[in-house]
């Protein structure tokens, strides 16, 4: 049986079919796969060593930073700046941007990662799966000036890589240079990434829908139109599953099919998720694996985001359920149907 394909491998093999590139690309991808495994050991491990619990700090986000939260955003912040490749990161655990490179200016570098070190921390203290979001955009300044915050503000259009890892039963890569979706496992007993999951691609149909119940009740009318839909489905299958934990959601739902959403609420009028480090990325995945990714108006990756932290409604998933629920919109709570008649792709 030949050797599954390591990840090195898989992306030194994509660098060769872009002969100009200058591999800075392949060692930043390179850079995100070690800082994973590291990340990873302390997530396996979390129950076992001091790293449980809240850090005593609270991030930009108001939220309790968890002892893993911070480890995550220092392992990731001190791999990716020590390569060449990266002028700057935008964090979830950080109020600002970080410039790299000598003076902190941002100088040198082709790459901006904008990351969300530890999504669903919530989860860490009850053995929950946990991920990393992570999207790539090239700079906009020239090379030799320092970073301005338009290098950071960038749509998801212009991302040139995009992934998550997800800590769970096993650890996962999954990542998209516009070329597909491909999987990568890590085999923890010789610490490597292999190949397991190419190409990846929504299935068809999907039956499952994924929103916070009590969140549900505070959205708007096409959304709950939409979800009692689901719910009246359950002849057809239709299930509800919620991890709390939206790498883990939205991977079970690329899987199995299904469609997550984190609405627009009348207490958050933006939702909850972050555009920049959380929906572009997965976004982009999403319609690279046949899926839709759309706010209250339209395409995620049309979005120009205004600020860091920026936050959006969200509705990603498999292609017939997201445009099931931009019928709910365009037609009223009476459309639902899990075939919407026509394209409603926007
Ligand atoms: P709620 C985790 O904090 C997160 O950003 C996503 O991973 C998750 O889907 C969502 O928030 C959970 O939010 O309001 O349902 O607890």
């Amino acid at each position: 049986m030949s050797k599954a394909q390591t990840l090195g491998e898989f992306i030194m093999d994509r660098q060769a079919e872009f002969p100009f590139v200058s591999g800075q690309l392949t060692r930043l991808l390179t850079d995100i796969g070690v800082a994973a495994k590291i990340v990873n050991q302390k997530v396996n491990r979390a129950g076992l060593t001091s790293i449980l619990g809240a850090s005593g700090d609270t991030n930009i986000q108001d939220e309790q930073q968890q002892k893993l939260d911070v480890f995550a955003d220092d392992t990731f912040m001190r791999i990716l700046s020590s390569g060449k490749s990266v002028c700057g990161i935008g964090s979830e655990e950080r109020d600002d941007f970080v410039r790299c490179g000598e003076h902190g200016e941002g100088r040198q570098g082709k790459y901006i990662v904008l990351i969300d070190p530890l999504d669903g921390s919530s989860n860490i203290d009850v053995n929950v799966s946990i991920g990393t979001i992570f999207s790539i955009v090239r700079r906009i300044t020239p090379m030799g000036e320092p970073l301005g915050e338009g290098d950071f503000l960038q749509p998801g259009t212009a991302q040139v890589a995009a992934g998550y890892i997800l800590y769970g039963s096993s650890t996962m890569l999954v990542y998209t240079t516009g070329t597909g979706v491909n999987g990568f496992t890590l085999d923890p007993a010789v610490g490597e990434f292999f190949l397991s999951h190419p190409l990846m691609i929504f299935p068809e149909r999907g039956a499952t829908y994924s929103i916070n119940d009590a969140v549900k009740a505070k959205s708007g009318p096409a959304t709950q139109a939409f979800i009692d839909g689901c719910r009246e489905a359950v002849d057809a299958g239709f299930r509800g599953r919620y991890i709390g934990s939206l790498v883990a959601d939205f991977h079970r739902n690329l899987i199995h099919g299904g469609i997550y959403l984190y609405p627009s609420t009348t207490d958050k009028a933006h939702g909850k998720l972050r555009l920049l480090y959380e929906c572009s990325p997965l976004a982009w995945i999403a319609e690279e694996a046949g899926g839709l990714a759309v706010d209250d108006r339209g395409r995620i990756l049309d979005k120009v985001p205004a600020a860091l932290h920026e936050r959006t409604p969200y509705y990603v998933g498999t292609r017939h359920l997201v445009q099931a629920l931009m019928a709910c919109r365009l037609a009223g709570p009476g459309a639902f149907s899990m075939d919407p008649q026509g394209d409603k792709s926007p």
